[in-house]
């Protein structure tokens, strides 16, 4: 282990910190209903890499120095996160049995408090930045306001639409590329900018925010589809090939995992271009260097 995954591992102990301080406010009154909460735990707290915590959390450092403002937002957006991934292994998604290693979250509770708990943990994320007195109440109203339209149907939920109504067909690059920038780049622009609302950025700073995180995402996903296909099932914590068993149509079924490798270091250049606009990016620099060559 680098100096650097120390750096990083710094961070996901602060978030997870948070996150427990949050769970624990929800498991002090005895009259609320336990097997949920232990779901909605069970689905955020069991690994995960924290990009896009981490991606909060930086920005917001690189933006202003005081990283404690964006906790709130970086716990906030790995509910979401794990709110998304515990629908997307329900049996009417992509019906997967593993999640991050473990069971996923419907083999372990059953399908009905899987749905529940991704529902508790979406409304959950909003209320703790409503209720985040570190924060302005106008940012409160931003971050609100980026989380949701990365959510809704223009973001995640309109990209998995397109990915379940086009199951089994062959997609034009554009379809797909808009898919990817809706199913799994939205939220990780949300992080970024994020981020950089709770540090103070000027329109300017946000612009080039969202132009790195546009670009990251997209490498992002690539590299997703590409483990899925030569991923070590290990690592991964669930078994590869999904996507071929699922009939669902890739950048790698077009294009190869060599050909799509390329993009994505491509895009991920971009991404680091952009990354130039701002001083002391050092971190986010080694982590989208790290992202395009991760393993799991
Ligand atoms: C419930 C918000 C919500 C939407 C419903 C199911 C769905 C619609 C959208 C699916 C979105 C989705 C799961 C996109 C895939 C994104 C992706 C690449 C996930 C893997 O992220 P990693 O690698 O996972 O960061 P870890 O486990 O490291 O956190």
């Amino acid at each position: 282990m680098n100096s650097n995954s120390l750096y990083f591992d710094t961070i996901i102990a602060r978030v997870t910190e948070k996150l427990n301080t949050y769970f624990d406010r929800l498991s002090c009154d005895n009259s609320y209903p336990k097997n949920v909460v232990e779901a909605m735990k069970y689905s955020v707290l069991n690994g995960g890499k924290r990009v896009r915590a981490i991606l909060c959390y930086e920005f917001c450092k690189v933006i202003s120095g005081d990283e404690n403002a964006a906790l709130s937002s970086a716990a906030a957006l790995e509910m979401i996160h794990a709110f998304s991934l515990i629908h997307d292994d329900l049996p009417c998604m992509d019906d997967d049995d593993f999640r991050r290693g473990k069971p996923s979250c419907h083999k372990k509770y059953g399908e009905a408090i899987a749905l529940l708990a991704g529902d508790a943990l979406e409304a959950y994320a909003f209320e703790i930045i409503a209720d985040d007195s570190l924060l302005s109440c106008e940012n409160r109203i931003k971050l609100i306001k980026e989380l949701g339209v990365s959510v809704g149907v223009l973001g995640m939920i309109g990209g998995q639409v397109i990915d379940v109504e086009n199951v089994g067909q062959e997609m034009s690059t554009e379809l797909l590329e808009k898919m990817y920038s809706m199913k799994t780049g939205a939220l990780i622009k949300a992080a970024c900018k994020m981020g950089a609302i709770c540090g103070g950025a000027s329109s300017e700073q946000l612009n080039f925010v969202e132009k790195y995180a546009e670009n990251l995402g997209f490498a992002f996903q690539i590299i997703d589809d590409i483990l899925d296909v030569v991923g070590d099932e290990k690592l991964l914590g669930k078994p590869i090939g999904s996507d071929a068993e699922n009939n669902k149509f890739t950048y790698v079924t077009v294009h190869g995992v060599e050909n799509s490798r390329a993009v994505a270091k491509k895009r991920t250049e971009n991404a680091l271009e952009m990354l130039k606009s701002f001083e002391n990016a050092e971190n986010l620099i080694k982590l989208t260097e790290k992202l395009l060559l991760r393993e799991y």
